[in-house]
């Protein structure tokens, strides 16, 4: 079982730059620090903008690709597969994006200002809260803490010279031994990026608005409560890849949590958490100068959920057992105007109103047979289930499948086992699991769902069968003095991996596409990843990291599968002496010839470019400034990768500033 802590502030100053980012009373955080068989992956943050966003720094991971649509919420694709394999979770609570174009991931709805660290687990160790085969990223938010530290608080600014994005925000918190509060704001505003060479990338801007809030009380030594909110609102949004853009995405997320810590000496924590959501996106074509029909695409998810979690010690067992359940609602529509005006609107559910309900259960355990040799045991079970809630959209539907029903019902199954040995200087791991998923709504109920890339209308398919996977995954780790070197591999056997393909027998909607994909279960596909870290500190203050990752994605007939990475690599020098530290990489990848032709994508080419930055922190009594300046893509290369959808260029030179002061 493998699971990696990014953390976004212990860079060298980093634990102190917001100066409240102190340790978590969360099972997650308390289970994580226990089975991580890999290394905490901070150091990748040191190469971090300390005001980039979330996308920005989930990229440092070697498990996740972000497909990029544009400057703005970049989907995550965790271990080469896209977000409907994955579960991404904030805090534990369970979001589901209100576009059907997937603008608007779980990741869009958070800042790095308030976020600590995200928890990914791989495959089957990532499904306590819901079926999925890649896995799962939980993003973690930053909490005070009932440590008595009193008020702290931050100002950020930021700029970026390639979007003239400015960056501003505030940061506050409170604690004591029995209260803490947290409370953030964040703005962004950024234009047109410009390309390497300087050419525009029209519709390329957005305006973000974030407000964090989270306040915890003490009611006894063992127990508290706390709640949370999230408003988050972008407007006026252009996504240069696709032929639409957003004019609205908003989000509420609110939750309750109650802890009992210390329950007795076996159990040590109790954790259970209510929460809501509601998610608005409103997509339109208004500021596109010329297209054939006017569109307005709005789409609307609400999720209800609760989590209970127990977690104890028995003897060489670490076990949590944890009990999940939420209600999602999703609703999409398009409505078409012609652009002559006596013909009359034309109006679709493109998600026709359904709601998800899953209910399942997840158990650890992690024995611990000598201190050399560790057992990882997980298991999961929940039922599944969707009913379309809209009359029209279910008749509408049944012009493709007269047979189908509103309702649907699957059980989704988990299991997982694997074992670490750690000798001397190396550390060992392998697993080996099963896990399940079922369909999206989109690729269930999904009706005429264009995709820019392929240029199909998609339909969805209510007969699609559980998507099924196994896998394997191996690491080894040296670490000796200065020298740490990390070597991991997976791989996933994929039995009725859903993808959509194309029915000549239908007509498609959109004017000018190419037809309709409907999407179907293939036999089964395969991935596999992997990935080689090293870092050597060579000389007092001075350090070398390297990495190079590949993965490699075929179905049962060796045909490609989409957006799958090529060889890629980083490689960078990092200096710290005492206030100040610099650091300069390199990144590139290799030229892109294994690609899904049927799926849009060409052949790349390879690509090389070099950042540098520095940054210094200044100490005024109690008070702290930290800056950093730097500048990403140096000499401008105009490039693209594997996963810019439809060959968007990626940003020319950009040259930042970050400034934080803290209090
Ligand atoms: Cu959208």
């Amino acid at each position: 079982m493998k699971k990696y802590i990014l953390t976004a502030w212990t860079i060298g100053f980093g634990l102190t730059v917001f100066g409240q980012d102190y340790p978590i009373d969360s099972l997650d955080n308390v289970m994580l620090d226990e089975i991580i068989i890999s290394q905490p992956m901070d150091k990748q943050l040191k190469d971090s903008k300390i005001l980039g966003s979330i996308d920005n720094y989930l990229e440092k991971s070697a498990s996740v690709n972000m497909i990029k649509r544009g400057a703005y919420a970049w989907e995550p694709m965790l271990q080469g597969m896209a977000t409907e394999r994955s579960i991404i979770t904030l805090d534990g609570m369970r979001i589901y994006s209100a576009c059907t174009d997937k603008m608007d991931p779980v990741t869009s709805y958070v800042e790095i200002t308030n976020f600590s660290k995200a928890n990914i687990s791989s495959g089957p160790s990532g499904a306590s809260h819901g079926g999925t085969i890649a896995g799962n990223i939980d993003l973690v938010r930053k909490r005070a803490g009932f440590n008595n530290a009193g008020f702290k608080g931050s100002l950020f600014s930021g700029f970026e010279s390639v979007n003239q994005q400015l960056i501003a925000g505030t940061g506050m918190s409170y604690s004591s031994d029995r209260f803490f509060t947290n409370l953030d704001f964040t703005y962004r505003d950024a234009d047109n990026y410009k390309a390497g060479g300087g050419d525009e990338i029209m519709y390329s801007q957005f305006t973000k608005y974030n407000l964090s809030a989270i306040a915890g009380y003490k009611l006894t030594d063992h127990q508290s409560i706390e709640a949370s909110l999230i408003y988050d609102r972008a407007t006026d949004v252009g996504y240069p890849a696709l032929p639409m853009d957003v004019s609205l995405a908003e989000a509420t997320i609110a939750s309750v949590q109650y802890s009992y810590k210390d329950l007795s000496p076996t159990f040590n924590l109790w954790e259970t958490k209510v929460y809501y959501n509601n998610v608005k996106h409103v997509m339109d074509d208004s500021h596109r100068p010329d297209v054939p029909i006017r569109m307005d695409m709005p789409g609307w998810s609400k999720t209800s959920g609760f989590y209970t979690k127990l977690k104890g010690n028995y003897l060489k067992h670490k076990f949590a057992f944890s009990l999940s359940g939420h209600l999602n609602n999703s609703l999409a529509e398009m409505t078409m105007h012609p652009n002559d005006p006596n013909e009359p609107d034309m109006y679709m559910m493109t998600w026709p109103d359904v709601n998800t309900v899953y209910g399942g259960f997840f158990i650890e355990d992690k024995v611990e047979f000598t201190p050399h040799l560790n057992l990882d045991f997980s298991a999961g079970f929940g039922l599944h289930n969707n009913s379309i809630k809209s009359d029209f959209g279910l008749s509408s539907l049944q012009v493709f499948y007269p047979e189908m029903e509103s309702s649907k019902t699957r059980s989704i199954k988990s299991i997982n086992t694997g074992f670490s040995f750690h000798h001397n200087r190396w550390l060992h791991g392998f697993s080996v699991g099963f896990s399940e998923r079922a369909p999206s709504v989109s690729e269930a109920y999904g009706f005429y769902l264009f995709n820019s890339f392929d240029a199909y209308d998609y339909v969805g398919n209510p007969f699609l069968k559980n998507e099924k996977s196994v896998e394997f995954s191996l690491s080894t780790q040296y670490k000796f003095d200065k020298l740490t070197v990390k070597w991991q591999g997976n791989f996933f056997h994929i039995y009725d991996y859903i993808i959509g393909k194309p029915d000549p027998s239908l007509i498609p909607m959109t004017i000018g596409a190419n037809g309709i994909k409907v999407y179907e279960a293939l036999k089964y596909a395969e991935i596999f990843n992997t990935d080689l870290d090293l870092e050597y500190r060579f000389l007092p203050g001075w350090s070398f990291n390297g990495r190079a990752s590949y993965r490699y994605g075929e179905d049962f007939e060796k045909n490609r599968l989409p957006l799958i990475q090529p060889f890629n690599y980083r490689v960078g020098f990092r200096f710290d002496k005492r206030k100040w530290s610099a650091e300069a990489d390199l990144e590139g990848s290799s030229k892109n010839s294994r690609y899904s032709a049927e799926f849009g994508e060409t052949p790349k080419d390879s690509y090389q470019i070099v950042n540098v930055s520095v940054s210094k922190v200044f100490d005024f009594n109690a008070k702290k400034l930290t800056v950093k300046l730097g500048a990403e893509n140096l000499f401008d290369q105009d490039y693209a990768t594997f996963s810019d959808w439809n060959n968007i260029p990626r940003p020319g030179r950009n040259l930042f500033v970050n400034l934080i002061f803290n209090w």
